[in-house]
């Protein structure tokens, strides 16, 4: 059977669709090679000396695997020279890296986490990256941290990338959802599904459950009744996954549905969740409504969410529809519950 590749994907996209412009399927071409350079680091493994700890923390306090670190500069390697970037952002840099001055500057904003689910890198797990593009809207010169704090339904596009037992490249250009695997032998990426779409039930939730003495009400409700199963009031028997690798976690959930959670908890009250709002649950918000789904932080859409500071974190609820309304319903009515308690008090 004759596949069509990522390039001619694009190219179709452009050509006949006038969906995107020249700049940006370099972009996405750009991301995609670098995810395959990072693909085969992670493949060679204590081969090639990529395991293990740098040494470093990044800004967040994490300390940084080696993989963290390559794969960060591989992106940014990769993309600064094309003309079609006026900056970057990703987890692993404190603030943003503006194209050098010695390159021409393109009009897109690239956000990534090169490497996610870094706890697994060492286990042999499947880890990913996730990439958020957004346009530039200021016509001021120059690029600063404000020119990215936009809501992700302003996103040009989005993707992640699985190292898996196959490499899979998801995208979303804002027209559906479609899938990409690496031919290793011939080193393209082929297209191997189009309109990818999330089932709207489910009987699958993915949650660290070993964090549910710290969890808010709604949340504690709504696992509580699929823990229950038949005889509760969902009436039926559901599974849990749990891979600790939102990219994996979120791929099982496109292949076959599920509703996946890190929501807010006690343990750090002043932070809104663990994920990083702008290159973590903005792309897979808007690559999951793409393919049908709904992602919501409890209280409203993550795309609508306007982001005041570029590592802004936020609680995750996401996957098939009917399952992140109802626990998002269970938010809104604790909310409303808590409102009446203060009314009468
Ligand atoms: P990372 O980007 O540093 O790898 O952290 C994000 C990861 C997600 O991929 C995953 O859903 C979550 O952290 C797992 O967290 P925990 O180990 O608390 O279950
Ligand atoms: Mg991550």
């Amino acid at each position: 059977m004759k596949r069509i590749s990522l390039t001619q994907y694009l190219v179709e996209q452009q050509r006949e669709h006038g969906r995107i412009p020249a700049q940006l399927r370099l972009l996405i071409e750009v991301v995609a090679r670098a995810c395959k350079r990072i693909a085969i680091a992670v493949n060679k493994g204590a081969l090639g000396d990529v395991l293990g700890s740098a040494h470093s923390e990044n800004v967040q306090g994490e300390i940084q695997k080696k993989l963290d670190v390559i794969s960060n500069e591989v992106l940014i390697e990769a993309n600064e020279w094309g003309g079609h970037l006026a900056a970057m952002a990703s987890e692993e840099m404190d603030s943003i890296h503006v194209v050098p001055n010695r390159y021409p500057q393109g009009e897109y904003l690239l956000l990534f986490d090169p490497l996610d689910g870094s706890s697994n890198i060492d286990v042999n797990v499947s880890i990913g990256t996730i990439f958020s593009v957004l346009r530039k809207i200021s016509h001021t010169p120059g690029v600063s941290e404000d020119d990215f704090l936009q809501p992700g339904k302003q996103q040009a596009a989005a993707g992640y990338c699985v190292y898996g037992p196959q490499t899979t490249l998801v995208l979303t250009l804002g027209n559906g959802v479609a899938l990409f695997t690496l031919d290793r032998e011939t080193g393209s990426w082929l297209l191997t599904q189009t309109d990818v779409q999330v089932p709207q039930d489910t009987k699958e939730f993915a949650i660290n459950m070993s964090n549910m003495r710290h969890w808010d009400s709604p949340v504690r409700q709504y696992i509580d009744e699929c823990l229950a199963g038949r005889d509760g009031p969902r009436g039926k028997d559901f599974n849990m996954r749990w891979v600790a690798s939102m990219v994996a976690d979120v791929h099982r959930i496109l292949t076959r549905g599920g509703v996946f959670l890190y929501p807010w908890d006690q343990r750090e009250p002043d932070k809104p969740g663990k994920l990083r709002l702008m290159y973590e649950a903005n792309p897979m918000a808007f690559i999951v409504e793409q393919a049908g789904g709904a992602a919501t932080n409890g209280r409203e859409r993550i795309l609508d969410i306007v982001p005041s500071k570029l590592h802004e974190r936020v609680s995750v609820l996401l996957g098939s529809r009917n399952e992140v309304e109802r626990v998002t319903a269970y938010h809104a009515a604790a909310a409303a519950e808590a409102g009446a308690t203060e009314g009468r008090a």
